[in-house]
């Protein structure tokens, strides 16, 4: 497998998750969107994206779930069907969606999209709609170290990155059991997370 990609990005959850379930990969990771096969692999030319014997899949949470299902021995992942795969195709869809956007458009806006283009009056929206939803993942966090089963697993991988992503915006200050949690994912001696 040939990973596109490099930290900080949201490669670092691929990263991390082949890192957990000892997968060896090429890692592509210098001018990497200059690289003229990036676009066989994902449709924007973005990263991460995965080459798998030729085969391109993108979205960094997907290529997570499918590494962890590629790898059932190492418990990162319960299978479909199960009441735990549901709870982690919630967290995972709900991180994406209902936290990570909000954080991304304000990241894209002042960090990547030209001056003309950016909208700051989105700014303070944008940190809003991302602490009300991060207030539910709060609430769950407080009787429990992990999401899924009580124990590791890879909707840790995609949730904590998206909570690590919005930390570095300021957008966690005062979400005790996020800080917290954050703090457990990056004493795994395999996190790609770098540490707060
Ligand atoms: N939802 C996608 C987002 C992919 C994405 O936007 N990646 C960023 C790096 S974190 C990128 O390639 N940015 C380049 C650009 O926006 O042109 C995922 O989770 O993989």
């Amino acid at each position: 497998m040939r990973l596109f990609g490099h930290s900080p990005t949201r490669a670092t959850r691929p990263m991390w998750a082949m890192a957990e379930l000892d997968i060896d990969y090429e890692g592509i990771t210098d001018n990497v969107f200059e690289h003229p096969e990036l676009v066989r692999f994902h449709p924007l030319k973005r990263i991460p994206a995965l080459d798998i014997d030729g085969q391109g899949l993108f979205e960094s949470a997907a290529i997570c779930t499918y590494l962890a299902d590629a790898k059932p021995e190492k418990g990162l992942i319960h299978p479909s069907g199960a009441w735990e795969r549901a709870l982690h195709d919630q967290w995972t869809s709900f991180a994406l969606t209902e936290m990570e956007a909000w954080a991304w458009s304000t990241f894209r806006s002042k960090n990547i999209l030209p001056e003309h283009e950016r909208v700051p009056e989105m700014y303070e929206h944008n940190r809003k709609a991302y602490r009300i939803s991060a207030q539910a993942l709060e609430r769950e966090l407080e009787t429990k170290d992990h999401l899924v089963a009580d124990a590791f697993s890879v909707t840790d991988i995609n949730v904590g990155w998206t909570c690590h992503f919005g930390n570095t915006l300021g957008y966690n200050d005062g979400l005790d059991n996020i800080n917290a949690y954050l703090k457990r994912l990056t004493a795994r001696p395999k996190c790609m997370l770098p540490p707060d």
